[in-house]
């Protein structure tokens, strides 16, 4: 695509815009559509330029971006402009997010505003509402199904709620992540009852096919998301009578992004948020957005496209707004998703580091941190303004997905070693303290993931039931462990909500017929907030765990060597149940993170890391305690299951 035939394309799309649109003080959108204008243009057209109505798609895209602009209030403009300005602001280690459902939480969006203290008292400035747009009644993927993309489900509120809550944490100087679930629709929602009733135009929205040849041609190559609920990838429809593709369960419909329409519907529903207040939207499983027989149907290069367009385009409209990528891939896809420069453009500026969750288990269940330290050395180089969102668990089953390459360099066979770490976190392994649950086990592939509450994966649920203090305080050593990790790795640290009090499994879902075939129910409880009033009380198991992690959310934000601007390095200790990382801000600020993930202590060899200035007395200050560690002999003690936030 030339610059110029850009520029004139651009011309005669002003003038063909709505009169409407011409009326207003679009400044700054004319400002940032020259500045963006190319690249939309060139990846508009690598998709789509060899339809005939290729221009009228793109006046179509356009004016969606302008008229979202128009509606953009006023103080959103503004937090816009000042975070172009300071367009870094997310990487600083300021921020502590927590994702949690706002039901099962607080009942409703206004009961989630009451509770904002709760959150506060941690420490977290950062939460992600779970899916709240309206959904049907029974079985919709925990809210992943949804039939209205406009309004938020009368269970949880109205718009109205949303925007105030996205008030009072601005307010607060917090901000509101929301999830657009950009690959599927509900079979409820107005798209697909229109498609079902036969209209053409809809039925394009999706991938629809009127016998088995294609889709028997994709699912030689597709993966199963859901083997034991929801096998394969398509679905007959019977008022239709015609195959739709369901990658993920049989109510969801996937997009169908080979056409212009939907792509425009997305960033229309993207950009409608982003005026609701919303500073961070977590666009769901975006690795699947463009499907092609023959292929996997995932980390396509025209996923990437997409995800570019729709990052430029909210460029345009809301460029203070930030994308978080969930791609739940290998490790070496996932970097990707910030945007490959070898392609076009930014995609996300944030991602899912599903590689380290993997490996942070991996440590638990094995008491080493040998493939950890492979894994995280490993990490593929991102962008500058890019950052992982570090995380130890979700609302989502755990997959095993570090690399196979690093397994073996660390002495295991890949295959069997994940499944030991299956049996290991579902309790079949002799001896193992996790109470988790298999899901997803696919007896054609043998892949297996793992559903469970962090504290019952990390032995709190069986410590509690044997009542061995020994037991107890392993599983609190192991969960605030696991936190502080993801504290100090760099990058934005999201909680679960649950995790801080120490919540176990719920075996509810069991009863609920929309829930008891999906295990992963089983760590979506209902919060407690009887068991979270005892986070007050001295020696609770869960003051043990909600001291200790709301102290070190504070004192990560205290400290600059934590935000992310690549500034980490995996040092090598020798020891393999040691993970060391260096945090290197400036000469004075640095930090000298280590974790011991054995259940013995440990001794470090400082020798080495003299070369880097550490350790030139015989002792350094630890953040968490406040005391200068003293070294014995030139070796460092490492309690078990325990960590040090080393300073000058
Ligand atoms: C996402 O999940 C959501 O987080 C899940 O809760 C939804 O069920 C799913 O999308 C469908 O909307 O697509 O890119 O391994 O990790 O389904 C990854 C299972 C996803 C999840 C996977 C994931």
């Amino acid at each position: 695509m030339y610059e110029q035939a850009s520029h004139a394309l651009l011309n005669e799309i002003l003038l063909d815009l709505k009169p409407e649109i011409g009326n207003f003080r679009l400044r700054h959108f004319y400002t940032r559509l020259g500045a963006n204008f190319y690249n939309i243009h060139s990846l508009f057209h690598l998709l789509y330029g060899d339809r005939p109505d290729f221009k009228e798609q793109m006046v179509s895209l356009v004016e969606t971006l302008a008229l979202r602009y128009i509606e953009r209030a006023p103080h959103l403009r503004k937090s816009d402009l000042a975070r172009e300005r300071d367009y870094n602001w997310f990487l600083s280690q300021k921020w502590v997010g927590m994702a949690l459902y706002c039901d099962r939480f607080a009942g409703d969006l206004k009961g989630l505003r009451a509770r904002l203290p709760y959150l506060q008292e941690l420490g977290i400035n950062l939460v992600h509402v779970m899916p709240i747009l309206d959904c049907p009644e029974g079985a919709s993927d925990g809210g992943y199904a949804v039939r209205d993309f406009h309004r938020v489900d009368a269970r949880f509120g109205s718009n109205e709620d949303l925007e105030a809550l996205a008030a009072t944490l601005k307010k607060r100087d917090m901000l509101l992540v929301l999830d657009v679930v950009v690959n599927h629709t509900s079979d409820e929602h107005e798209w697909a009852q229109r498609a079902r009733m036969g209209e053409k135009k809809y039925q394009d929205y999706y991938y629809v096919f009127d016998n088995r040849e294609i889709p028997d041609a994709y699912e030689e190559a597709m993966p199963e998301v859901f083997p034991e609920t929801a096998p394969e990838n398509f679905t007959w429809n019977e008022a239709m009578g015609k195959w739709v593709m369901t990658v993920f369960n049989n109510y969801q419909w996937d997009l169908n992004y080979h056409n212009p329409a939907v792509l425009i519907e997305m960033v229309d529903i993207i950009l409608f948020w982003a005026n609701k207040g919303v500073d961070i939207l977590r666009l769901d499983a975006v690795a699947f957005l463009w499907k092609k027989p023959g292929s996997t149907c995932q980390n396509e290069r025209e996923a990437h496209l997409l995800l570019q367009l729709m990052k430029d385009c909210c460029q345009v409209t809301a460029p203070g707004v930030l994308f978080i990528a969930e791609a739940i891939v290998s490790p070496g896809e996932i970097t990707k998703y910030f945007g490959d420069d070898a392609i076009m453009a930014k995609e996300c500026e944030i991602a899912y580091n599903a590689t380290l969750m993997a490996l942070l288990w991996d440590a638990v269940a094995t008491r080493n941190a040998r493939l950890l330290n492979l894994g995280v050395q490993h990490l593929p180089a991102k962008l500058e303004r890019a950052t992982w969102l570090n995380y130890v668990r979700c609302h989502d089953d755990i997959g095993l997905g570090f690399d196979d390459n690093d397994a073996r360099l660390a002495g295991y066979d890949p295959a069997s070693h994940r499944r030991f770490l299956i049996d290991y976190f579902t309790g079949r392994f002799e001896g193992s303290p996790a109470r988790g649950l298999p899901f997803g086990e696919n007896p054609k592939t043998g892949d297996a993931r793992i559903s469970g509450s962090l504290a019952s994966l990390a032995g709190l649920e069986s410590a509690l039931e044997s009542g061995s203090e020994e037991a107890i305080d392993t599983a609190i050593r192991t969960i605030v462990l696991l936190h502080a990790t993801i504290l100090s790795f760099g990058g934005l640290p999201l909680f679960y909500y649950g995790d801080a009090i120490g919540m176990l499994n719920n075996v509810e879902y069991l009863a609920d017929p929309a829930q008891r075939d999906d295990n992963r129910w089983a760590h979506r409880s209902r919060f407690d907030w009887d068991q979270a009033q005892k986070r007050h009380q001295p020696g609770t198991v869960e003051q043990r765990i909600f001291g200790a992690l709301k102290k070190l959310i504070a004192l990560r934000k205290e400290t600059p060597a934590f935000s992310d601007f690549d500034n980490r390095e995996v040092l090598a200790t020798g020891n393999p149940n040691l993970l060391a990382l260096y945090r290197n801000a400036r000469p004075n600020a640095r930090v000298l993170v280590i974790g011991n993930f054995n259940d013995h202590p440990q001794t470090l060899d400082v020798a080495p890391l003299r070369v880097r200035g550490l350790f030139q007395q015989d002792s350094m200050l630890d953040l968490c305690t406040g005391t200068r560690i003293a070294l014995d002999d030139g070796m460092l003690a490492i309690p078990p299951l325990s960590f040090y936030w080393l300073t000058d």
